[in-house]
């Protein structure tokens, strides 16, 4: 059984919102560029956290990152490695036995920086496709929990969570729902393998958002807070006062980060989405 709390589980909420360096690709990640020009901006719309997109460690070494963070006061909540199996082909499922040794090593790579910043790293992309044919799906399913297994192992000693994200349908074709994800977990039997939740991929897929919430509490405490439409909370039509008070409900401490489209712009997104977790975050404490 995963305990009621993770190792990692913040004693303060976090207000983050993701960040990539690399340029191009569309994504739901508002904010692109140099960590140097992004990071001190981030901090004065008042965030206190950042979830970083990388595909290798040096992107993130600590003579890039870490007197940055100090000067801007922001920490590291997550670590987003999926453009390692979109660009590179390293995915936990895939059949290619050097493919899947190179995610396991990578990762394992990004947990011992992990460890150092004190971030999570999410189980997205990753985990590499999975087929929908019964024959095939077993066999995917199996070689991605045994690299999991892996990696948890690893990552435990370190105080390093894994997040496993469920993803709509539209995206990927292993686990869509929380229960879907929480079955997952217990097969694969890592405590430190939690969830990562994310409210739009949860409107689509959840029967009810707030049920799901329930549900993953014990075993969750990183939401992507983010609407219907994948644009900042409060440009789409989720209620995000009652995630709050659900949140409140459950005695949530963790992240809320604005994995967002940058719609109309990535910061007025930003700028958007602060002001929704300020409020949710005066809901959530009680204050
Ligand atoms: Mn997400």
């Amino acid at each position: 059984m995963a305990t009621e709390a993770g190792p990692r589980q913040p004693a303060r909420l976090r207000a983050s919102i993701a960040i990539t360096p690399y340029p191009g690709k569309f994504a739901p990640i508002p904010l692109v560029g140099e960590f140097a020009d992004l990071l001190p901006r981030v901090a004065g719309l008042g965030y206190n956290a950042v979830e970083l997109h990388v595909r290798r460690p040096e992107d993130i070494s600590p003579a890039r990152l870490d007197a940055l963070l100090a000067r801007c006061g922001l920490q590291v909540a997550g670590l987003a490695t999926g453009q390692m199996f979109t660009v590179e082909g390293l995915g936990f499922s895939v059949k290619d036995p050097a493919l899947r040794a190179g995610a396991v090593e990578r990762v394992n790579e990004f947990a011992r920086r992990a460890s150092d910043l004190g971030a999570a790293i999410f189980v997205g992309y990753v985990r590499g496709s999975v087929s929908t044919e019964a024959g095939e799906r077993e066999g995917d399913l199996g070689r991605m929990a045994d690299s999991l297994r892996r990696c948890c192992d690893f990552a435990a000693p370190l105080g390093v969570d894994l997040l496993l994200e469920p993803i709509n349908r539209y995206e990927v074709n292993d686990f869509h729902t929380v229960d879907q994800a929480l079955a997952f977990l217990r097969e694969v039997g890592r405590p430190n393998l939690r969830l990562l939740l994310d409210t739009f991929h949860m409107n689509i897929e959840e029967p009810s958002i707030f049920e799901s919430l329930r549900a993953a509490a014990p075993h969750s405490s990183y939401i992507h807070v983010v609407d219907s439409n994948r644009w900042a909370p409060g440009f789409g039509h989720l209620d995000f006062e009652e995630v709050a008070r659900v949140l409140r409900e459950t005695g949530f401490r963790g992240t809320l980060s604005a994995e967002i489209l940058p719609r109309p712009d990535g910061w007025a997104g930003a700028a958007q989405a602060i002001q929704v977790y300020r409020r949710m975050q005066a809901t959530i404490e009680g204050t």
